[in-house]
């Protein structure tokens, strides 16, 4: 059935019916991400206000002290996550170990990984930032606290995940492993509206998004891969275009819809990078799910993000993720298959 307008709550419902064996468990828990992302997105929209408002002392002018919003954003999720009987643990970018529910509250079935606001060094300059997340089913036994076992599931294991961009608008886009639904937030009346059904990613884009002032520090794949997009060749549609946000849930986010590949490989900068810089259980995952859903591919140059087997909670990997033609190109040449 179609509403006058599809909102997200409406929309989590009628996806969760198909499954006359659902709880309403999931719904509560998407439900509660959004609420978390509705109160982020708020304050990220008065991040420059508060700045301007409240300089003296780190106190803004309602006299309440002024934190550091990806702190802010990790409590907001927190809080909105851990109270709702959903969960047995949680895991995220800014809490060093896997995060307990308190034992004052119920245990769920769910664990949840979470970057709550990737990009925040890119705040100050208004550009877009994100938080991510992504779900998995406990898999040790239900009514005890989770354990790290629960969060170090490989990718191809979640049962959802999505992110909130924070851009010109705030948008939810998730998937529950039936395709990929993105949900714009009018803030006139607070609500999540569905604004992108079903949404694919193009087989091949036009656009690579690298940072190239790595060039040095790259394998040899990498470096010809990035010579093979800048070549012009008009006949098979290159050069590519050049798109670096620096904001991984942006560049990510503009690939989605218009097409191309995103890349960010290990590097030899310094030894904690031989890996890249992004974190497998909140960064790559969730968007290699997503990716998928949406009829693209993601691996760290060699294996599907989705399949490899995590070790760490805060381990990073080399990230390729984007359309499928144009994320198989780049494999073939970091697997040295061809060089030019
Ligand atoms: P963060 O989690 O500390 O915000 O860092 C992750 C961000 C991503 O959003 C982005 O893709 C990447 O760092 C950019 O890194 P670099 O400046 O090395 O290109
Ligand atoms: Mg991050």
């Amino acid at each position: 059935m179609t509403y006058f307008v599809e909102t997200l709550n409406r929309h989590i419902i009628e996806q969760e019916r198909r499954y006359p064996e659902a709880t309403g468990a999931f719904t509560a828990l998407l439900t509660d991400i959004a609420l978390a992302g509705k109160i982020i997105s708020y304050y990220v929209n008065k991040a420059g206000l508060v700045d301007i408002l409240g300089k003296a002392g780190g106190m803004n002018i309602h006299g309440e002290t002024q934190e550091k919003l990806d702190v802010f954003a990790n409590r907001t999720m927190v809080r909105a996550l851990v109270h709702g009987g959903q969960l047995c643990t949680l895991a995220s970018e800014e809490s060093e170990g896997i995060i307990p529910i308190p034992s004052d509250y119920p245990l769920g079935r769910y664990v949840c990984c979470f970057d709550p606001l990737d990009g925040s060094s890119n705040i100050e300059a208004n550009v877009s930032i994100g938080t991510i997340f992504s779900i998995f089913r406990r898999i040790t036994p239900d009514g005890k606290p989770g354990t790290e076992k629960d969060i170090l599931q490989p990718g191809k294991k979640q049962v959802a995940a999505g992110y909130i961009i924070y851009g010109s608008s705030t948008m939810m886009v998730y998937s529950t492993g039936s395709g990929v639904y993105a949900f714009t937030l009018d803030p006139s009346y607070g609500e999540f509206v569905l604004s992108h059904e079903n949404l694919t990613i193009p087989k091949k884009g036009k656009i690579y998004s690298i940072n190239e002032s790595y060039f040095d520090y790259w394998d040899e794949g990498v470096r010809n891969y990035v010579r093979w997009a800048k070549r012009a060749v008009p006949e098979d549609g290159r050069p590519l275009n050049s798109r670096y946000i620096g904001s991984l849930v942006a560049d990510f986010h503009r690939n989605l819809l218009y097409g191309g590949v995103f890349l960010y490989p290990g590097d030899s900068k310094s030894p904690s990078r031989k890996q890249g810089k992004l974190r497998l259980l909140y960064e790559a995952n969730p968007l290699a799910f997503i990716v998928e859903q949406a009829g693209g591919r993601a691996s760290d140059g060699f294996t599907p993000i989705l399949d490899i087997e995590p070790s760490d909670v805060h381990q990073t990997s080399p990230l390729i993720i984007g359309s499928e033609d144009d994320v198989r190109i780049a494999e073939e040449f970091i697997q040295g298959k061809r060089t030019t």
